[in-house]
């Protein structure tokens, strides 16, 4: 049985990654320790299976796994959202079925995509999926799966079981609008990372992104801060994260989280192929520059730079 209401799902939520060992396979000893170790970093929930997650490189047999592990491990401590995204709906509605079962608060899909489907075979696909469960959907618009408008999102939100968005659009007065046209307990969750502030500051109830993978510290510092109304605390904290964020992501994603994580001691494994790796000398490389980075920053109190 899920243990949340949608409501109470907010804050600071790591698009969990997934890990696979050197032989590509699912590592649950490893997911495990990731999501404890995230846990004692004091995140507010975690997103499965979603873009970090590369659930488009499992099967679903595998993303399924991955919620079991999951859940037991976290044993009600924190929400969990699934993302059971899939082109096909049966795909969806087995995954959403599984997760529902295994006592997770909320699914999540993006729009089914690569066929370029209508608004009116991309609502079918959230009426159904959400018919099939008790528990609430969560819209995933990001543009990597062709992003939706405004007024589509105002038509899924009319769908009962349709209780939120995660936005992962840089148009982040949207979000403001969507509390105020569609209603305020609409749930809204922020995606870009780099822009969590302007999230906060209009009006996002969380922020689910895969950089709270790795420094999830300056965003619990941003939600505490937006919500005591402290922008000048917000935005220092913004810099630092965006300083790093914006280095990261010269090296790929998500190769650079896993690896970020890898030199912090929270080993997430490899990523699955055609991700790829970094040889040993690029790598060496990128952590030379980083330690460079952390001491033009000058900052402690993030465990990522403070271990490099
Ligand atoms: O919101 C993630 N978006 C994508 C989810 O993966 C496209 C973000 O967390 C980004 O990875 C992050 C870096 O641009 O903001």
């Amino acid at each position: 049985m899920s243990k949340y209401q949608i409501k109470d799902i907010k804050g600071v939520i790591p698009a969990l990654v997934t890990c696979f060992d050197e032989n590509q396979d699912y590592d649950e000893k490893r997911q495990r320790n990731v999501v404890s170790s995230l846990i004692s970093r004091g995140v507010n929930g975690l997103y499965l299976t979603g873009t970090t997650g590369e659930c488009f490189v499992m099967k679903p047999e595998e993303r399924m796994k991955v919620v079991e592990d999951v859940v037991d491990e976290v044993k009600g401590r924190i929400p969990l959202i699934v993302h059971i995204g899939a082109i096909g709906t049966k795909i969806s509605i087995e995954l959403a079925k599984h997760a529902e079962k295994c006592g997770v608060d909320a699914v999540s899909s993006v729009p089914p995509f690569y066929w370029k489907f209508s608004e009116a075979q991309m609502f079918n696909y959230y009426r159904d999926i959400s018919a099939s469960v008790n528990i609430p959907m969560v819209v995933y618009n990001i543009a990597l799966a062709g992003a939706v408008g405004f007024n589509f999102i105002k038509s899924l939100s009319t769908i009962e079981g349709v209780k939120g968005i995660k936005y992962t659009l840089t148009s982040k007065f949207e979000i403001m609008r969507i509390k105020e046209e569609i209603g305020k307990d609409f749930m809204v969750y922020s995606g870009c990372d780099e822009m969590a502030i302007a999230g906060f500051s209009f009006g996002a109830d969380g922020a689910i992104g895969s950089f709270y993978n790795l420094i999830p510290e300056p965003f619990l510092d941003i939600y505490k801060a937006v919500q005591a109304g402290d922008l000048k605390t917000a935005r220092e904290k913004q810099q630092i994260a965006n300083a790093i964020i914006m280095f990261a992501l010269e090296w790929g994603f998500p190769l650079n989280i896993k690896a970020g994580m890898q030199w912090m001691g929270v080993d997430a494994g490899w990523c699955r192929e055609p991700f790829g790796q970094f040889d040993k000398a690029t790598e060496e490389k990128y952590q030379t520059e980083f330690r460079q980075l952390k001491k033009k920053l000058g900052v402690s109190g993030i465990p990522f730079l403070d271990k490099l």
